[in-house]
């Protein structure tokens, strides 16, 4: 199982540096997206691959129509492991962020589940940078792969990302994926040009954003669940930048990390791809 191969061109980088985002072709055959479907189901069914524990302990939230997210899925599942760390993938993340090397920052397996008309705002995604997050990363020139698994538009809950959004840069407050009031966001953020951008993607694209592209999404619509796999990657050289905000990247790199030490750690953080 691997991502197929592509060529960044000059064009898809341009797109990259001036929307913040990138939609790739489809990178996944229909026999490794069966795959990822199936790996989500054991997921949500505690059903671990190897002999390692998971990063957090999931418990199934007590809304039927809540966000479920499990990170580093690739600790404990075959399948993710084998997608969120393909060379592949790692090319045309270098590419776009124009590095020399690209390793894991972490992964995310994301499931929405489908409310099949019912106005709800519990799976949505508050509007938010990533980089919100992870100010203890040296580097802002991250990317995030969120790869469909079926079909995903604004019905099924798909994301938005805001055009250009990744040039205001690093925004006070915006660690804000968990608030789900769109509206309130908005008000927040959109002191400058707001423009939503919808990521249409057929099962197996990827969309490409920037860690500083301001993004999110609302309601599933639909009756069918919205399944992703997402691979959060960073340049091959970053390192620990000192600031009050923590993140549980930190403990991998032992019990007392220190500023300037390198998240590359092969068995935590793996590279993906060297020039
Ligand atoms: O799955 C979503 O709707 C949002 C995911 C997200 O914020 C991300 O992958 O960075």
């Amino acid at each position: 199982m691997s991502v197929i191969p592509y060529q960044v061109t000059e064009e898809d980088k341009r797109r990259f540096q001036e929307d913040g985002y990138w939609i790739s072709p489809k990178l996944l055959d229909d026999d490794t997206i069966a795959r990822l479907r199936e790996a989500h189901e054991r997921i949500w069914n505690s059903k671990y691959d190897g002999f390692g524990l998971p990063m957090h302990h999931f418990t199934m939230p007590a809304n039927p129509h809540a966000l479920r997210k499990f990170d580093n899925g690739w600790w404990i599942n075959d399948e993710v492991h084998s997608v969120v760390t393909d060379r592949n993938l790692g090319h045309m993340a270098a590419e776009l962020l124009n590095e020399d090397s690209i390793r894991l920052w972490h992964d995310q397996v994301i499931y929405k589940p489908g409310t099949n008309g019912q106005e709800t705002s519990a799976g949505n995604v508050g509007w938010h940078q990533d980089y919100g997050y992870w100010r203890v990363s040296s580097t802002t020139n991250m990317v995030t792969v969120w790869i469909a698994l079926q079909d995903t538009d604004l019905n099924n809950g798909g994301m938005m990302t805001i055009l250009g959004s990744h040039k205001w840069g690093a925004v006070e407050g915006s660690d804000t994926f968990f608030e789900q009031d769109m509206g309130k966001l908005r008000a927040k953020f959109a002191t400058r040009d707001w423009v939503e951008e919808p990521c249409i993607l057929k099962a197996g694209q990827a969309s490409f954003h920037h860690a500083l592209t301001f993004h999110g999404s609302g309601t599933n619509y639909s009756s069918d669940p919205r399944l992703s796999v997402v691979a959060h990657l960073m340049p091959g050289d970053t390192y620990f930048r000192e600031v009050r905000q923590r993140h549980d990247n930190l403990k991998l790199l032992g019990a007392r990390p220190q500023p300037g030490m390198r998240f590359d750690r092969e068995e935590y953080f793996p590279t993906l791809y060297t020039r």
